[in-house]
């Protein structure tokens, strides 16, 4: 699969776009590394016409987020604490509702996206997935509803791409497939935070069963 084509369904397909918001590039809050180059083909792509809909998530917090080190006296950005028992990397400000790097990134075709479902607005609770939220006090991940959206539009191929490969495209895939879609990320679509995790998250995402491809790879035969 991974020199081959991959054909496009149309009919059933999606194209999610994760996050593309000046915050995670070059110049922003918390940049992903490379996350500039991406802009260009993913505008390319949700013009393409290749996929039923496009839907795009928005990382959209609170000021004094939880996930935000500034919530916590004494911590610092990238310090991991841990949070209703699970770990959480404590990050820069960033996505703040309304801020300018926040917004969708003005270099996008925004006027393609079926639905943008925002993430992150609960307080006290993060969200890397567009799927389903961190976990919160009582240990649950509560869902933002994107699966049930798709599947009352007959979607089952979802194709992944944006930002952060090694946080919220990575989440977003794995519950993707635990949801029961079929998933594909679009790898040179994607840019991660932390360049040093590029191997185990590509490993890790393909023993979830997600098909890890490159978009020159895509085909669309109708
Ligand atoms: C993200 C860290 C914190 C992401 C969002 O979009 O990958 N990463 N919030
Ligand atoms: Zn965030």
């Amino acid at each position: 699969m991974d020199n081959g084509r991959v054909s496009i369904r149309r009919e059933c397909s999606a194209l999610i776009v994760v996050d593309m918001q000046p915050d995670f590039i070059e110049g922003g809050a918390l940049p992903t590394q490379g996350g500039r180059v991406v802009v260009a083909p993913i505008a390319e792509l949700m013009s393409s016409g290749y996929f039923r809909y496009c839907v795009a998530t928005q990382d959209w917090h609170p000021p004094e987020h939880i996930s935000f080190a500034s919530s916590h006296p004494g911590r610092e950005p990238f310090d991991v604490i841990e949070l209703y028992g699970q770990e959480q990397v404590l990050w820069p400000e960033h996505c703040v509702q309304g801020s300018a790097g926040a917004a969708l990134h003005p270099e996008l075709p925004w006027e393609k996206a079926a639905a943008i479902v925002r993430k992150g607005e609960d307080p006290l609770v993060d969200s890397y997935s567009g799927f389903l939220n961190n976990w919160n006090a009582d240990g649950r991940r509560p869902p933002t509803g994107l699966a049930g959206y798709l599947r009352e539009r007959g979607i089952t191929d979802l194709f992944l791409c944006g930002l952060a490969r090694d946080y919220c495209v990575k989440w977003s895939a794995e519950d993707a497939i635990a949801a029961g879609f079929t998933t594909y990320v679009l790898w040179d679509l994607t840019r991660p935070v932390d360049s040093g995790t590029d191997e185990r998250v590509r490993t890790h995402l393909g023993t979830k069963g997600v098909g890890i491809i490159r978009s020159e790879q895509l085909t669309c035969d109708q």
